[in-house]
């Protein structure tokens, strides 16, 4: 069992380095804690081992242990970083050879982008997955957008927590939200916020009026 326990989570958010927008990393872990995000990721697509390894420690500090960190897409830095989990996509191979990397005490989470996958994903040794994209987003490009309506069926169906990411923002946090999310992930809403902190808390309070 990781250490962690993930279903206590609402809000998740990602510092992507492709939307630092000139802020550093650290004074997004600040904001995000600050506004009450459950849970973080650094996602850093096409950077080297090195840059990953340098941004998700900056990170981690700046949390100073008040929420875990989650590393996307390289399980074998997870231990480098000293953070808590790794998720990992479609394409990135069996979870049970990821686990052997992390070994049992990490989270992993895995991406789905459909109801055939997100069952996939139920019958793995993973610890959460995400579903989406719900919305078209920049942030993905190429992909489907799943929509709101099976976000319903993915909840009663599943056994593991369900994060819908996808182009989800303060204006439709709760329209996902009442099609049955209680978990929802969020890249750019937040940090292309002025205040990535007031963000967070209004996307979370909305979050749990609809499922307290
Ligand atoms: N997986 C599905 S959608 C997505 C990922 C990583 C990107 C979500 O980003 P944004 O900016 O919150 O739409
Ligand atoms: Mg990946």
């Amino acid at each position: 069992m990781p250490v962690v326990d993930i279903s206590e989570a609402r809000l998740y958010a990602i510092i992507d380095a492709d939307y630092l927008g000139g802020r550093s990393p650290a004074f997004y872990a600040e904001e995000i804690v600050a506004g009450g995000a459950d849970i973080v990721q650094v996602r850093a697509k096409g950077r080297s081992a090195d840059e990953i390894v340098a941004m998700g420690q900056e990170i981690l500090e700046a949390l100073d242990g008040a929420i875990p960190l989650i590393v996307n897409d390289y399980p074998e830095l997870v231990a480098k970083i000293g953070a808590q989990g790794v998720h990992i996509g479609q394409e990135d191979g069996e979870a049970s050879a990821v686990r052997a990397i992390v070994g049992p005490d990490v989270l992993i989470g895995r991406s789905t982008h459909s109801l055939e996958q997100l069952m996939a994903a139920g019958e793995e040794d993973v610890d959460y997955v995400g579903f989406g994209p719900i919305y078209a987003t920049p942030t993905k490009p190429d992909y489907q957008p799943v929509g709101t309506h099976d976000i319903g069926e993915a909840e009663y169906s599943m056994n593991l927590p369900i994060f819908c990411i996808g182009g989800i923002k303060m204006e439709n946090i709760k329209a996902v939200s009442e099609a049955g999310a209680r978990r929802v992930c969020v890249v750019s809403g937040i940090l292309q916020a002025e205040s990535p902190a007031q963000y967070c808390r209004g996307l979370k309070q909305r979050l749990l009026s609809v499922h307290p």
